[in-house]
């Protein structure tokens, strides 16, 4: 009997370990506020593994810039979205200086953005949490 709640004590601390070591992907959720100028602006902070927020919802056929931002130091990231159908297309380097990427969604949708790096024998970012969504409402 000792014995066997020992085994499900271990059991139960082994789920909780990899429950805490897991990649996790949280919901960050963002309406995107049209400014004066007509455009819709997000600040994005992308790190490993990680982009903050990671769901943006945006308005369809409104001028749209995601200013990107890395955090310092660590891994090289990318951010990259290719939904041509959608006026969407991406696939820019993260550097020290803030990136601004420009489009118009001109359709309604979910669409997956990532970074694409990888290294060889090992998990990729957007297996690793790096990866997030435009939310292209009408
Ligand atoms: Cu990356």
């Amino acid at each position: 009997m000792k014995r066997t709640s020992f085994l499900i004590m271990a059991a139960i601390a082994l789920v909780v370990v990899s429950l805490v070591l897991a990649d996790e992907w949280k919901e960050k959720r963002v309406e995107a506020v049209v400014g004066q100028d007509g455009v819709q602006r997000v600040e994005i902070t992308a790190g490993s593994y990680f982009f903050d927020p990671n769901t943006i919802v945006l308005k369809i056929n409104v001028p749209t810039e995601l200013v990107v931002k890395k955090t310092p130091g660590g891994h090289g990231h990318n951010i990259m979205l290719k939904a041509p159908e959608a006026g969407i297309e991406f696939d820019q380097e993260l550097g020290s200086d803030p990136l601004t990427v420009k489009f118009t969604p001109t359709k309604a949708g979910k669409y997956m953005f990532i970074c694409s790096h990888k290294v060889p024998f090992s998990k990729s970012h957007k297996e690793r949490g790096m990866y997030g969504y435009l939310e292209v409402v009408e």
